[in-house]
């Protein structure tokens, strides 16, 4: 039976994040073990393309899940398909219609400014301890395409998922993750065909590129997905995060090493060496390292 969420949605595996109900633009849900979130675009007339107060939402849920200390993994997707024709997309990048000349504007026009904060959303991903799955229905396409490329895994519909790299053909361009990290996932030629003809292709052309993990059954994809996210809930919540953080740190940067570090001293402050320190200045006395040895 088709559900209000997406027809692929499987209504008895997933509870309403709370604090989401007045969301409009997506919808955000736990799974019933509360271990994975499920956030989804939720303008399937449009293809999925966001406009600010999409960005907006998708931030509060993906930090929302960032913040809870029970989820790991967090499935990114598109509801669908679309009332109008059917059509299936995760998600078809800015709302070219209310692009203005310094971004994209909300519809009651309260900022005064454009925004460009899916590159918020991107960093987020990026930093955030937990693995992120692009879940990819249908089109992935400009910023929708780039979005599951800053994603750590993506899994696609075979049926009904198409890639294309627009930004070229609406005069918007990617510099960053989606153009330079894709080129990483994929050589530098497929990317600059990928960008520079922005023709289509399909989920199976995707995977021998190296551009997604998996391509399941239509049908499937939704299952697959939350049994891929309960595989990595079965693995150590620290190796998976340092693993996470020791990928990215070679593509990010002194920002890359930072996130790396945080997780580091996390670490550090559960040992009693760490504790020696605290304590012998909360005591006023000098530090006793004698037990921890210089390791070889
Ligand atoms: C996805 C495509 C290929 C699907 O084609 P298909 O299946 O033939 O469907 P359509 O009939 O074209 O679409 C169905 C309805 O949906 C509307 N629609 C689709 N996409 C959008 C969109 N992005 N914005 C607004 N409306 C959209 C169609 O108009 C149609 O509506 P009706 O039924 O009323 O006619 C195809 O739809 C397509 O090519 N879409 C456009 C893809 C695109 O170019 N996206 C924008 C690319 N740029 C970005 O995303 C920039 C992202 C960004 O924010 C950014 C990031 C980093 C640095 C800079 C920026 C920046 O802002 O510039």
């Amino acid at each position: 039976m088709a559900s209000p969420v997406s027809d692929i949605f499987d209504p008895t595996q997933w509870v309403v994040a709370p604090g989401s109900e007045g969301f409009t633009d997506i919808t955000y849900h736990l799974d019933v073990r509360g271990q994975v979130a499920r956030i989804a675009f939720n303008r399937p007339e449009v293809r999925n393309a966001f406009r600010p107060q999409t960005v907006d939402e998708l931030y509060r849920a993906l930090d929302d899940a960032r913040q809870n200390s029970k989820v790991g993994v967090v499935l990114i997707t598109g509801n669908g398909p679309s009332p109008k024709d059917g059509g299936w997309a995760f998600c078809s990048g800015g709302d070219q219609r209310i692009r203005g000349k310094a971004g994209y504007e909300y519809a009651d026009g309260s900022t005064g400014t454009g925004r460009l904060h899916i590159l918020e959303v991107q960093r987020l991903i990026r930093t955030m301890p937990k693995v992120v799955i692009a879940v990819i229905p249908g089109w992935a396409a400009g910023g929708g395409h780039s979005l599951h490329v800053v994603c750590d895994l993506s899994i696609a519909s075979r049926e009904n998922a198409h890639f294309k790299q627009t930004d070229a053909d609406v005069g918007s361009f990617d510099a960053g993750y989606g153009s330079a990290y894709f080129a990483k996932q994929v050589g530098q030629k497929f990317a600059r065909e990928v960008f520079f003809l922005a023709e289509e292709y399909s989920a199976d052309r995707a995977y021998e590129m190296g551009a997604v993990n998996r391509v399941v059954a239509h049908e499937d994809l939704e299952t697959e997905a939350l049994a891929m996210a309960r595989t990595i809930m079965t693995k150590s919540p620290t190796a998976i995060r340092m693993l996470k953080f020791a990928f990215n740190a070679v593509d990010d940067g002194i920002l890359g090493q930072q996130v790396f570090a945080g997780e580091a001293t996390r670490l550090a402050y559960g040992t009693d060496e760490a504790v020696e320190g605290r304590d012998s200045f909360l005591q006023k006395r000098e530090p006793d390292w004698s037990p921890y040895p210089w390791h070889y």
